[in-house]
This record gives C-alpha cells, sequence and structure tokens, in this order.
C-alpha cells in the first residue's frame, strides 16, 4: 500500500509556481473558453430537443444555473428544500441503516452502500448523474420546491472560496467554514490503493454561521471513511453538527479554469474519467477529489460526503463539465464506455456495457447505463444554465 503524504509545506510551493506573471490571463482565456463551449452545448441541446419532440422538451426541462445567479429569495427556497428532506422520515430499513433517519440520510444511505462499486469506474459519472436527478425530484416533488439544483462553479472563486456567496455564512448560503480547532491531528483516509493523509486547514469544527449551524441541521451517519468510526461502524445513529475545514491551497492549486478546460480537451472518456480523479496524483488532485478536500472533515469521508450540501453543488458542476464534454462530439461521446464496475477497479471486475444496471440502493431499482447517459434521454431532461 502507498502512502502519499500531503506535505502542508509543498502547497505554498505549488502556489508559487501558478502564481507565475501571466497565469492569470492563462485563466482568462480558459474561463472564455469554457463559456463558448458551454454556449455551443446549449444551442445543440435546445435544437435536438425540438427536432425529436421526445419527452423532454423545451417547456418542461429543468434549467439548473450557477448559484451566484439565484436570486436571494431562490437561494433561500432551496436552503428550505434542504431542511425539509433532513426532516422528512426516511425509506431506508434499520436492519440495513441503522442510523438512518430522514430522506436526507436515504440519499447519503445510497452512496453509503454503493462507494465501493460506483467511484473511479465505468458506474462514476451516471451514477451520480441520477443520484442528483432524484435528490432535485425529492426537492421539488416531495417538499415543494419549484427551483432546479443548482451548481456551484469553484472556478469562480478559485483564489480565496470564501468570497463565493454559496460559503459566505449569511443566511442566503449554504453556510461558513467550521470554527477553527487548534491542535487536531491529520486525517488518515485509506483508499482501496492507498492512504491519504490531510493536516489540519483553517477551521474544523461546527460549521459557523448561516442555515447549517447545529441548531438548524444535524448529520446522522458516519464517519466511515476515517478514524474513529461512528458507532456499528458508522451506520449506527450519530447525530452531530456539520463540521467543515476550509482548504483553500487546494482551491488555488487544482480548481482553476484551466484546470477544466484540461478536462474539457481529452480527447476520449478514458482521459477525462482519469484525469477527474488523477490517479496517480501528478501533479496533484483531479477536480473531482480537491472539489470535496476543500472542504476537509466530512468531505473527507467518501461514504458520507452527500451528508453536507456542499456535495451536491460541487457533483452538480462535475455533472454540468461532463454534459459539456459530450456534447463537443455527442454522437460519439453521449454514449461512450469506459471502466469496470468496481471503485478504482479493486477487487477486479467486469468492463460495463450499455446493458449493465446500476445500482442505486434504496433511492431507485437498478437502471442499464445507457439510460442514465444522456442529460435529455431515460429519466433525465435538464440544461446548463
Ligand atoms: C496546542 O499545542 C501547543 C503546542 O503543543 C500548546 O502550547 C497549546 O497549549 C495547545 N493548545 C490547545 C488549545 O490545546
Ligand atoms: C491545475 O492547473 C494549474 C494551472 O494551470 C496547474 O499548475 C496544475 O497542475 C493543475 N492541476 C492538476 C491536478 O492538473
Ligand atoms: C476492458 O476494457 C479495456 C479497455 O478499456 C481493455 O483493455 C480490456 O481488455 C477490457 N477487459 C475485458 C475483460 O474485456
Ligand atoms: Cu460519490
Amino acid at each position: 500500500m502507498k502512502v502519499s503524504t500531503i506535505i502542508a509545506g509543498l502547497l505554498p510551493l505549488a502556489s508559487l509556481i501558478v502564481a507565475a506573471p501571466g497565469c492569470n490571463d492563462v485563466e482568462k482565456v480558459a474561463s472564455k473558453k469554457i463559456d463558448q463551449l458551454q454556449k455551443n452545448y446549449q444551442k445543440y441541446i435546445e435544437a435536438t430537443i425540438k427536432k425529436r419532440q421526445t419527452g423532454c422538451t423545451s417547456k418542461n426541462i429543468l434549467r439548473r444555473k450557477e448559484w451566484g445567479k439565484l436570486s436571494k429569495k431562490e437561494r433561500t427556497d432551496y436552503i428550505e428544500a434542504i431542511y425539509c428532506l433532513n426532516r422528512k422520515p426516511g425509506l431506508t430499513p434499520r436492519s440495513e441503516i441503522p442510523g438512518a433517519r430522514s430522506r436526507w440520510d436515504d440519499f447519503v444511505g445510497s452512496h453509503i452502500q454503493l462507494t465501493p462499486v460506483v467511484h473511479a469506474n465505468g458506474f462514476f459519472l451516471a451514477y451520480h448523474r441520477f443520484l442528483i436527478w432524484e435528490f432535485e425530484r425529492a426537492l421539488r416533488e416531495e417538499c415543494g420546491y419549484k427551483g432546479t439544483q443548482p451548481y456551484w462553479d469553484w472556478t469562480l472563486e478559485y483564489e480565496d472560496q470564501t468570497k463565493s456567496t454559496v460559503w459566505d455564512g449569511s443566511p442566503s448560503s449554504l453556510g461558513s467554514n467550521g470554527v477553527y480547532v487548534a491542535n487536531r491531528s491529520a486525517i488518515s483516509v485509506r483508499l482501496p490503493t492507498e492512504t491519504l493523509v490531510f493536516p489540519p486547514a483553517t477551521g474544523g469544527g461546527c460549521v459557523q454561521s448561516g442555515p447549517f449551524t447545529a441548531d438548524k441541521f444535524t448529520i446522522n451517519l458516519g464517519p466511515i471513511g476515517y478514524e474513529p468510526k461512528g458507532p456499528e461502524g458508522g451506520l449506527g445513529f450519530n447525530p452531530r453538527c456539520l463540521t467543515r475545514d476550509f482548504n483553500p491551497e487546494l482551491s488555488r492549486t487544482s480548481l482553476r479554469p484551466s484546470n477544466i478546460t484540461a478536462l474539457l480537451d481529452c480527447p476520449t472518456y478514458a482521459c477525462f474519467n482519469r484525469d477527474l480523479d488523477k490517479p496517480n496524483r501528478k501533479p496533484g488532485f483531479g477536480v473531482h477529489g480537491a472539489g470535496h478536500f476543500q472542504f476537509g472533515t466530512v468531505q473527507l469521508d467518501t461514504f458520507i460526503s452527500p451528508s453536507d450540501p456542499a456535495f451536491w453543488v460541487h457533483h452538480t458542476q462535475l455533472d454540468r463539465i461532463w454534459t459539456i464534454w459530450q456534447n463537443q462530439d455527442p454522437a460519439v461521446r453521449t454514449y461512450a464506455l469506459w471502466g469496470t464496475q468496481t471503485t478504482g477497479n479493486f477487487p477486479p471486475s467486469a468492463n460495463v456495457t450499455s446493458d449493465t444496471p446500476v445500482p442505486f440502493g434504496h433511492i431507485s431499482p437498478p437502471i442499464p447505463l445507457k439510460n442514465l447517459q444522456s442529460s435529455i434521454d431515460g429519466p433525465h431532461c435538464y440544461i446548463y444554465e
């Protein structure tokens, strides 16, 4: 087992390199390129759904927006719908996940049960695409939410996440950093193929301000991904505050516009999937891992990561990047296949095919992979604005 230690002292060096002169121009050019590719994708989708007249039309398509483009009212409506799911009784049997209580926990529970089979493999993007779709459906149909699932484009604030209206701790944000806790020890995250060590960063305690402080929101499951685990291996009832530990170095080095354009330039689906995760960690984390790890604590624990609203706006951003990549060459890329059926192919498993059922635990019966790959076919009908 390889041990990759992320030595805090190395990170400032990385930021020196990326802060070289001319660098902001590089990022501006990259941002423009993403905007242009997103416009091309939007045009393609609008033209396609008009022509085909399938169930997904320009009238009923859900239009997902970037957090910053939502009005304050739209933001607080979304937050109210999250409270609703977090308080509504769940469907997961206690015999399987004894600590699950709410509809929110049903989504966390699906992710807990399936973490060993839906990451860094052929199911990864499709599983998360449908998980978000079901989450958005539950917010709308079970909680009366009239909006759509927002995404957070972390490239907009990669130099300082706390500048974002998503994390400024105001009543219309998704909460702040955690309270700074001194003298914490590093967190060792054991993945099937390696162990990642995260030294403490800028917070570590309960979210300080905004809608997700301990008096308004609690999480019930885990920890599972690192020690000490919660009761019953992390599946037991463990109500506690939501914690965060913002790590600005990760965001500065790995969540820049140029990190997205590098992905969008991938010629194959294999390249796209591998670079999302950068399995050899050279030169750093891919945007999938970095987007989680920048929040520390709960977002270091893959199993329970959907416990934090941060998971949903981050994964919706990843899904957006995937749709833009697909629609640069929709005929070839929409139904492209890559990867096996176990996380990081550990233990080794068969390659996925178009017909391989993707599992969802208590969220949904399994669904053939090919039905989940398009954003406008199968169950899905949404567009990124
Ligand atoms: C943290 O550790 C330092 C050095 O070991 C010690 O001086 C300090 O009192 C500790 N602070 C807390 C809050 O435990
Ligand atoms: C992210 O982009 C920066 C600047 O282009 C680059 O230095 C860094 O290596 C990239 N990170 C990864 C993980 O590719
Ligand atoms: C799985 O796919 C890879 C290429 O994506 C290929 O090299 C490998 O032979 C395939 N494995 C099987 C068992 O078909
Ligand atoms: Cu996941």
